[in-house]
């Protein structure tokens, strides 16, 4: 930092232009501090309500081997939410009221949730697109300007690179299994397809947070260049799981060296987010009552806290 550096909005200019980190004890502008509790809370109770599909599968998975992975994946996404919830925490905003703008319906989640998981194959492409969707999205948050959410990310995007290997293992072996598995793999894969790319957000023009997240470098890039680089890593990929992506209009493009796909369903997408996907009661009746049953628990964590903190302080001076 050099002298002419005065005040804490010249200052986060400044870390702002070196793209060096904002620390939760810095000035930063209000607007930085709400787009990011937005943003980062959001994206904590996606990985909450996102263990629902897939918990839906863990009594019912095929073997042993495969409960023990899905079971870790959806502890994992547990993890996610509890670091996010932390970050987010950083800016001023208590869990327990985050917690509460999702359970009253204030805040919104990811869109994705609220599709159904209807077969094992689902499992597969939760974690091939679902989760590559997230790896696509998340690698460049990494890079966030304010510190916490980026070291999160960190973490949380190698667990995420595990979940996607272990969804694209299960639709290879349905692809190369019986006609009726191949069969069920393809039919995951054109649920989800749409529904993934979707998840990076409305169109650059339609999308109304994006130009200023940029300028903050909260995000590093558009919803449609993530979701053109996305795209452009699937195709192959698909090729290899000898599984079809369900887009008549995809193809190569030499000039822009990209895939071009189809318009996505973007009436479905605004649907949703206003409540009207297939899955958003289910999704929020389970969270409450799972809030709900879950009362017994934090009551008896705070009186645990309470007394061990007793006992230190007795034990401090010397009583
Ligand atoms: N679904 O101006 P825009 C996971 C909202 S967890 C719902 O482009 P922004 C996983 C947006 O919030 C995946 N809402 O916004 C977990 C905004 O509304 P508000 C979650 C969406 O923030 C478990 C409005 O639309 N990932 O992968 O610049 C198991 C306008 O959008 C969606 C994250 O949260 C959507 N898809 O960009 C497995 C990543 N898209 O808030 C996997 C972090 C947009 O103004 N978040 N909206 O009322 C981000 O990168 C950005 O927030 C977004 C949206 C790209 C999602």
């Amino acid at each position: 930092m050099t002298d002419q550096v005065h005040s804490g909005q010249e200052y986060f200019e400044h870390l702002i232009d070196q793209d060096s980190r904002v620390e939760p004890r810095d000035w930063m502008p209000d607007a930085y501090r709400k787009t990011l509790v937005r943003q980062v809370s959001q994206h904590a109770h996606s990985e909450i309500i996102g263990m629902q599909p897939e918990a839906n599968w863990i009594s019912r998975a095929p073997s042993l081997k495969r409960k023990a992975i899905l079971m870790a994946k959806v502890q994992d996404e547990a993890g996610h939410g509890l670091y996010l919830y932390s970050a987010a925490e950083t800016l001023g905003t208590p869990r327990d009221e985050l917690n509460q703008q999702l359970l009253d319906g204030r805040a919104k989640y990811s869109s994705i949730f609220n599709y159904p998981a209807r077969t094992w194959a689902d499992i597969g492409a939760i974690g091939w697109l679902v989760d590559g969707a997230a790896i696509c999205n998340q690698v460049p948050l990494c890079r966030a300007s304010y510190g916490p959410y980026g070291r999160a990310m960190v973490r949380i995007c190698k667990e995420e690179s595990f979940h996607q290997r272990q969804g694209w293992e299960i639709l290879y072996e349905l692809s190369h299994g019986t006609e009726a598995q191949h069969q069920m793999a393809q039919d995951a894969v054109d649920r989800f397809y749409g529904p993934a790319l979707q998840m990076f957000g409305p169109p650059d023009a339609d999308s109304p947070n994006s130009q200023q997240s940029m300028a903050w470098k909260i995000k590093r890039f558009s919803n449609d260049d993530l979701r053109q680089r996305f795209v452009d890593m699937i195709v192959p990929q698909a090729e290899a799981l000898g599984l079809t992506l369900p887009d008549p209009d995809l193809a190569w493009n030499e000039e822009r060296g990209h895939y071009d796909y189809g318009e996505l369903d973007w009436d479905e997408f605004f649907a949703v987010l206003k409540g009207q996907g297939p899955c958003n009661k289910q999704r929020m009746q389970r969270r409450r009552e799972a809030h709900r049953e879950g009362q017994w628990v934090r009551e008896a964590a705070a009186a645990y806290a309470a007394k061990t903190s007793r006992t230190a302080t007795s034990a401090l001076i010397g009583a």
